[in-house]
């Protein structure tokens, strides 16, 4: 554990204390877990055991759409466990997918084959979709609507072979497994009332927040991607680097790393594209909670593009961002303003 960080980035120590031992608003649960129903606390739990920071910003949100997005961010790991399990063939895959939304409204549905790191979602998820039945309508069919629609997704990738071969096929494919996620976050939110109607109809600044979270995800991944036998970067990026010859797995190799690094700033700059809609989508909410829930990705997932940019360890390792980062940036996601200067100074980052 390289403790010279804590002491490089004192703010950042600052912050992490802070988070540690006071909190802030955007993690201040408004939920007592004591109180709560066996079920109900395990939904929690397996929210805390499958989202790294993001529980406690989940949990912060208020009313019933807090529980909501709980059993949403739940569902939805289901769904892509199901997906990135390697392990399940393809002619059992297609159907499971296929006919996941329905298992939402069938008592007792659960599916114990996986060997994912978060198959506990699944292996639980009579206790899932049994608490998804007792949400208010509106939350209900938003949810199963947009599993349909992802899942329909993830099949036309699956059945060619997860191929995506120019950025047009990329935005399409980012569309179904992270855009109409943000736009059903959208459509809860404005069916919780916090939020005006105009959120969830203008859907394509909620794709953009979607495809924001999600290409930074897999230009990050690359190294763990290409071992796990998923190739995700758009293969017409190669297409710029004069070289015909060139595979996206000949990126891992040394003595390709100029050509691979000139990709990879290239997927950066392709990322950056929707940051424009990731503002106009914040500045229009209203609701702190729900500004921090929508807000703290957004900066983290600009950090790591910074850091992604131009950095040959994207072909050797892991990239990630400092604890001290995550914690500086949940303090200080409260409002546009913040956001704004945020995002400025991962620009500006020499
Ligand atoms: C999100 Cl309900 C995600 N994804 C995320 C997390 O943020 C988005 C999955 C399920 C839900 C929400 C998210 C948050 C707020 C508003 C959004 C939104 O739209 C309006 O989604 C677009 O990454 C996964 C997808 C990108 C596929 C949608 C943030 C998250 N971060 C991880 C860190 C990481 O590196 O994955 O989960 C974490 O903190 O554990």
């Amino acid at each position: 554990m390289d403790v010279l960080q804590y002491f490089c980035h004192p703010l950042e120590t600052l912050a992490l204390l802070k988070l540690r031992w006071w909190g802030c608003e955007a993690v201040h649960a408004k939920c007592d877990m004591k109180k709560m129903e066996e079920d109900r606390q395990l939904c929690y739990s397996m929210l805390k055991q499958t989202s790294r920071s993001f529980s406690a910003v989940i949990m912060a949100l208020e009313s019933d759409l807090g529980y909501a997005v709980c059993i949403f961010y739940l569902v939805l790991r289901a769904l892509d466990t199901i997906e990135d399990d390697m392990s399940i063939p393809l002619d059992v895959k297609l159907p499971l997918l296929r006919s996941f939304h329905k298992n939402l409204h069938i008592p007792g549905w659960n599916y114990l084959d996986s060997r994912e790191k978060d198959a506990v979602v699944l292996n639980n998820f009579h206790v899932i979709s049994a608490q998804f039945r007792r949400l208010a309508k509106g939350y209900q069919d938003v949810i199963s609507d947009t599993c349909h629609r992802m899942a329909e997704g993830m099949v036309v990738f699956l059945e060619k072979n997860s191929v995506v071969d120019t950025y047009q096929e990329w935005d399409q494919y980012c569309h179904y497994v992270a855009g109409l996620v943000g736009i059903g976050l959208s459509r809860l939110f404005s069916a919780s009332q916090l939020e005006h109607p105009a959120v969830a109809e203008r859907e394509h600044l909620s794709n953009s927040m979607g495809l924001f979270l999600q290409k930074t995800n897999i230009i990050r991944d690359f190294h763990e991607d290409i071992r796990d036998q998923r190739r995700l970067w758009p293969a017409e990026v190669l297409r710029h680097t004069g070289n015909p010859h060139l595979t996206l797995d000949d990126l891992l190799l040394q003595d390709n790393r100029p050509a691979a690094l000139s990709c990879l700033d290239e997927l950066v700059g392709n990322g950056l594209t929707h940051v424009p809609d990731v503002m106009e989508y914040l500045h229009a909410i209203r609701t702190p909670s729900v500004f921090a829930f929508c807000a703290i990705p957004q900066v983290m997932a600009m950090a790591t593009l910074e850091r992604c940019f131009n950095n040959p360890t994207i072909f050797t390792g892991k990239v990630k961002i400092r604890r001290g980062e995550s914690a500086f940036i949940i303090n200080n996601c409260t409002d546009m303003a913040a956001v704004h200067e945020l995002f400025r100074f991962y620009t500006n980052k020499p």
